[in-house]
């Protein structure tokens, strides 16, 4: 592999600011694992589950619902973890509510965690949505704001308190967004009796999913040595053959500590070691990491593992913890998008973390089908649209070497007061919580900090360039984008982000029916984003509504031959443009998914290629086509023997 020495040495300048950067974060958040020092009990399954439907929706605070069991507190029913809690009843109220909901399971803890004061017992939530209050035996341990990231609390004193005790975990949920949630909302009370039921409200928003709500992925006890690994940053390079794996250890509470860190290859071969907290292991005849149908061996992981040994004055305590590392790199150029110094073409999909009766919750059956699915077409990539997806999302990513862009909930930002300071600042600690969960995955090789955001109003400029740069400081190696549908010329982020991300819908929202403009609109599109930045781009959303088993020949909106046309129509100009700059093309969407009801959305959004039940659309097949054929064309090695295709 070729790389010149002067650009290996600014690399692994990248490689020192990293660091530098992950210490803005206090403490780390680590995937919680099992292993020789490490516990895990999850705590899936059924809760009990009350909403307050009280009119200000505080009952459950001013009667101190945490106080005891919630059945005492009034009726409850039983409700999944992980699940959205909106679509498991008959009742629309539910299904509908927006307030405060409070959950609580009672756990049996294992007693040598509790005899064992040498022991942390970690409550974490892998999400819920949106602002949560977590209590253990009616004491607050934590409160998070926001969904999609993961938040958790040391519970061990408090549990050994009276260890006769059950451990009864309570968490109070509440879906309501706000100017300054992420994504943002209002909430609008109508006054006019004449016309509205005494109070009665409703709860805006400028997204187009279903605002579902509750605990939307596992929520378990892990425990540590009290002496832990807290925190661990990867960042890889190579050299020729050799590859670099940069790291840094955190670790906390630990007076006296020493270090192991060993990496081994996938036999389980160790390939380099080390005893520093914090160092580049050099790995001999690297085996890089590629995207799925980029290299004939893709997903190439490597695991690497830490042993920490501590001492205090009364115990000694060892701690270890294996993270896969995929070694590889990205760097953006004005036409090009680059994994491993070999230009990458994006041909993926959009998605939603969606599904009937779950809603957003977490469903390994549901996951493993998308990518059985992502890889049947041949999509090589997808941007987690519009919110960071699980973290066993992305693992999965890394080990089929599936290509993420990671996008932030930022989307929807649309009122000029949601760019207000403390709008902003919640951004800037969502993007410090996104990049604390997500560096390490090979997988991701760019953060999305907003989509489509009003980019053409004046605070956008000031807004988007310190979220950016924000972005750059937490982690230099990746590039950072945002995805616009702003005019290019009025657009105030462009100038600072690496690659241009834009979503259009020529002949759907803009002159709906007429086909015969998509090749003269997208083409304008790109020339116009590109004479002006100079940088790569992304169509990051394109696509057309289609109702399944709905048919028209000449093409008909809403039909499954319009749909594909506009496919075609498009795909005539990305094959035009991706030999000059344009690097990719996301299907908006994956699969139909929900929204909520309007004039425009028959039981949701049917843009999906696949119906909201997995089953293909006519469209599935042309994109399944075309992007084998340019997975063939595009690929480093021959794919013909691996993956035969019918073309
Ligand atoms: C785009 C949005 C996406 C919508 C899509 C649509 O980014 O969230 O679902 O339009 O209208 O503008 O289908």
């Amino acid at each position: 592999m070729f790389i010149p020495d002067r650009y290996g040495v600014f690399r692994l300048l990248c490689l020192f600011a990293v660091f530098e950067a992950a210490c803005l974060l206090d403490t780390g958040m680590l995937f919680p694992r099992e292993s020789s020092s490490r516990e895990v009990k999850e705590l899936n399954g059924l809760w009990s589950f009350r909403a307050d439907m009280s009119p200000n929706r505080n009952q459950g605070f001013d009667s101190a619902w945490y106080k005891s069991r919630l059945a005492e507190t009034g009726p409850v029913i039983d409700m999944p973890v992980p699940a959205s809690y909106n679509d498991i009843t008959q009742d629309s109220t539910l299904r509908d509510f927006i307030g405060w909901v409070w959950y609580e399971r009672e756990v049996v803890v294992p007693a040598r965690w509790i005899a064992d004061e040498g022991t942390r017992v970690v409550i974490r939530v892998g999400s819920a949505h949106y602002y949560s209050v977590v209590w253990v035996n009616g004491v607050k341990v934590t409160e998070h704001n926001g969904g999609h990231l993961p938040f958790e609390a040391e519970i061990g004193s408090l549990i050994r308190k009276d260890p006769t005790q059950p451990c009864r975990i309570t968490i109070a949920v509440n879906n309501t967004l706000t100017l300054e949630t992420l994504p943002p909302g209002s909430i609008q009370h109508m006054d006019d009796h004449t016309r509205y039921p005494k109070d009665f409200f409703v709860q805006n928003i400028y997204f187009d999913f279903f605002n579902y709500a509750g605990i939307h992925r596992p929520v378990l006890l892990y425990t540590t040595p009290k002496a832990y690994v807290d925190d661990i940053t990867v960042v890889t390079d190579f050299l020729n053959n050799t590859g670099l794996v940069r790291y840094n250890v955190s670790v906390k509470d630990a007076a006296i500590a020493t270090l192991n860190v060993t990496l081994m290859d996938k036999d389980g071969r160790l390939v380099a070691s080390s005893s520093a907290p914090a160092g580049v292991l050099k790995v001999v005849d690297v085996k890089l990491w590629w995207p799925y149908l980029m290299h004939e061996n893709p997903a190439y992981l490597y695991s690497m593992e830490v042993r920490l040994m501590a001492a205090d004055e009364r115990s000694t305590y060892e701690d270890v913890y294996t993270i896969p590392v995929g070694i590889r790199t990205v760097n953006v150029t004005s036409t090009q998008f680059l994994i491993n110094n070999m230009p990458f073409y994006f041909h993926g999909v959009n998605k939603h973390e969606d599904s009937d009766i779950r809603g957003k919750g977490f469903d390994w059956p549901l996951i493993v089908k998308d990518f059985n699915l992502m890889k049947w077409m041949g999509a090589n990539s997808f941007r987690t649209s519009h919110y960071p997806y699980a973290e066993e999302i992305l693992q999965m990513c890394d080990r089929h070497g599936i290509v993420v862009i990671d996008e932030c909930p930022g989307v929807g930002i649309k009122d000029i007061r949601s760019f207000r300071n403390a709008s902003l600042t919640h951004h800037l600690d969502v993007m410090d919580e996104l990049v604390r969960r997500d560096k390490n995955h090979a997988s991701v090789v760019m953060w999305s900090v907003a989509n489509e955001p009003a980019s053409e109003m004046p605070p956008a400029e000031f807004y988007f360039k310190t979220l950016i740069k924000h972005t750059k400081a937490l982690d230099p190696t990746r590039p950072v984008t945002y995805v616009s549908n702003s005019n290019y010329a009025r657009d105030k982020g462009a100038p600072f982000v690496d690659v241009l991300c834009i979503n259009s819908y020529f002949s759907w929202y803009h002159d709906p029916g007429h086909l015969e403009v998509i090749p003269l609109q997208l083409n304008t599109q790109f020339e116009d984003w590109y004479k002006k930045y100079q940088k790569p781009i992304i169509q990051s959303e394109y696509g057309a509504d289609a109702v399944p088993g709905l048919h028209s020949d000449p093409p008909m909106m809403f039909t499954e031959e319009y749909q594909k046309a506009v496919l075609q129509s498009c795909h005539k100009v990305f094959d035009q443009k991706r030999k000059q700059y344009v690097i990719g093309e996301l299907i908006w969407n994956f699969a139909d998914f929900m929204t909520t009801q309007g004039i425009t959305r028959v039981v949701g959004n049917k843009k999906g290629v696949f119906t909201r039940n997995r089953q293909p659309k006519a469209a599935a097949f042309i994109l399944k086509e075309r992007y084998w054929r340019l997975a063939n064309e595009t690929a480093r090695l021959p794919l013909w023997t691996k993956y035969p295709c019918s073309l």
